[in-house]
């Protein structure tokens, strides 16, 4: 009978090979846990400028004076019952978002590489302009997980009874990222609105 020597080639290229494809679940593994906490820790902030931008304009005095002025969405028409707004159906490119809450002209998806190439109806957005309303200082526009985004834009109209008196104003809120795990456009919008005192 032979002496046993130890492992043989084989046995050390089979045991190599074993222990890479191993390593390579377990770094397929550790990325995938990374991307899913990073888009978990956007949609945390995501949530946070909703609400921040929503209690920022709801604390703003009706009559603040704020730059940019006007309406980005001119004048709508509302139920202030059911706050049914008439923009509430216009989606001018069709993706299943009304512009009034849709950041970008065309699929949403399509600008996770030009995030900053925003639709031209906003009032607030990361390039279109920072809110100035008297000394009443905003939220940010944007927040940073890493070097990733979460962005904020706002639109805004004038909300008028039948004969054109103001009777408030409707605010559009958006927060959005690209997420991380896909690339795919992630959102959360609200409707404020404020009526005229
Ligand atoms: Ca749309
Ligand atoms: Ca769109």
């Amino acid at each position: 009978m032979k002496p046993n020597k130890g492992f043989s080639l084989i046995e050390l290229l089979i045991a190599m090979l074993i222990l890479m494809f191993v390593m390579i679940g377990f770094l397929a593994g550790l990325i995938k846990y990374i991307q899913f906490s990073i888009d978990a820790r956007m949609k945390d902030l995501m949530d946070k400028a909703v609400k921040d931008w929503s209690g920022y304009l709801e604390s703003l005095p009706y009559n603040a004076s704020c730059s940019p002025v006007g309406y980005s969405f001119g004048s709508a028409v509302c139920d202030l019952s059911t706050n049914q707004c008439s923009f509430e159906n216009i989606d001018s490119d069709g993706d299943g978002i009304p512009d009034f809450y849709d950041p970008y002209s065309g699929n949403n998806n399509n600008y996770s590489s030009a995030p900053l190439s925003t639709a031209s109806w906003l009032w607030v957005g990361p390039t279109i302009a920072n809110l100035t309303c008297n000394n009443y200082p905003h939220p940010t526009t944007y927040s940073l997980v890493g070097n990733r985004r979460v962005y904020t834009a706002l639109t805004v109209a004038t909300i008028t009874a039948t004969g054109g008196a103001e009777m408030g104003r409707a605010y559009g809120i958006t927060a959005w990222y690209f997420s991380p795990i896909d690339r795919r456009y992630k959102y959360e919008s609200s409707l404020l609105i404020k009526r005229k005192p």
